[in-house]
């Protein structure tokens, strides 16, 4: 049965027990218990007006039986926790350190080496990885559903996850912590790859990695990226108001900026948005867009314009 999601950390199979555990006792109890009340009802009805009911002050046996049965069961349940939890918050030794840091609404990922990467995380499979985790402004939640793994991200100081992976493939980040009016699209992906496979991406040599290096047509690569990178948090591509100014028509089209000026919204006035969204501001926005020097190559800058320009 699928009821939950898939289980792809060392953690899940234990949270997955855990959870089990706790939810076989609760309806075990829940059936029992109703079925023993409707039953008593049943068997203790006042039959006659002269059916006296026995004065029972207690019972020992019984007292005891239901003291210490439910007891015994919150102790397994509390060992189970706090073993568990005790596994879970401790770093193994030679865990790969990424530092993850939030903002509305994107998920930047910083690696040993200097590499950068943003709304995907690639981690390698089989190895203790460990999240430092901050904020940038308001309160974020990073949750991974397939890793059971889930931690607040505050501003000002750092909280950690820390977690093995143990299938490769593409999980989904989400946050989980009300975040403003994109937190709906504040989504990322864990990319968990062979670990031969990760040091080649982490030096730069896989191209398997790289959405450019496939042959789809740019602007197609574009669509992916705005949604991966995070543009959609901001852009819509419907004309609908957001946080920034819709895509839809933007290509050619007159911008007019806070200072007054304006320009044609032509390639390089696009590029320069996305590198130095702080140099000219549309009129009617405010500065929350972040810049993405160094974490978009120009390849992914001209998929992302081609795609613009398809948005008529
Ligand atoms: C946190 C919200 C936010 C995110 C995320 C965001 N933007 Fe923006 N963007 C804005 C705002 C606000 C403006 C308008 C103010 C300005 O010019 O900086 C803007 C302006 C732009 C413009 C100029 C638009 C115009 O109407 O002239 C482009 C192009 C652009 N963004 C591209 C991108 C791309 C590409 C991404 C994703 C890689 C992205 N943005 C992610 C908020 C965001
Ligand atoms: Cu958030």
């Amino acid at each position: 049965m699928n009821w939950l999601p898939t289980s792809a950390s060392t953690f899940a199979p234990e949270v997955d027990f855990v959870l089990w555990l706790v939810t076989i006792i609760s309806v075990v109890s829940c059936i029992l218990i109703g079925f023993l009340l409707i039953y008593f009802v049943i068997k203790y009805k006042k039959k006659s007006d002269n059916d006296q009911t026995p004065a029972i002050t207690h019972d020992s046996f019984l007292e005891t039986l239901w003291t210490v049965i439910p007891t015994i069961l919150c102790i397994v349940i509390f060992i189970y926790g706090y073993v568990y939890y005790d596994r879970y918050t401790t770093v193994p030794q030679n865990a790969y350190e990424i530092n993850v840091t939030a903002k509305k609404w994107i998920w930047t990922f910083d690696y040993p080496n200097g590499k950068k990467t943003l709304g995907e995380l690639y981690v390698p499979a089989n190895k203790p990885i460990r999240l430092v985790m901050t904020s940038e402004d308001v309160l974020h939640s990073f949750f991974v559903p397939a890793f059971r793994v889930k931690q607040d991200v505050i501003g000002n100081r750092y909280t950690f996850i820390n977690f093995t992976a143990t299938k490769e493939g593409e999980f989904k980040v989400y946050c989980t912590e009300y975040c403003g009016s994109s937190h709906s699209n504040m989504l990322a992906k864990v990319h968990v790859l062979p670990e031969l496979e990760y040091l080649k991406w982490e030096s730069g040599e896989s191209a398997k990695t790289s959405k450019i290096a496939s042959d789809m047509p740019l602007d197609q690569i574009g669509k992916q990226l705005y949604s991966d990178k995070g543009c959609v948090a901001c852009h819509s591509i419907d004309g609908a108001a957001g946080v920034g100014p819709s895509w839809k028509g933007l290509y050619n089209a007159k911008r007019i900026f806070t200072d007054g000026t304006s320009a044609a919204a032509d390639e390089n006035y696009l590029k320069e948005s996305i590198l130095y969204p702080g140099e000219k501001m549309v009129e009617g926005y405010g500065p929350v867009m972040p810049s993405y020097k160094g974490l978009l190559d120009d390849a992914e800058i001209t998929a992302l314009i081609e795609y613009i320009k398809t948005l008529k």
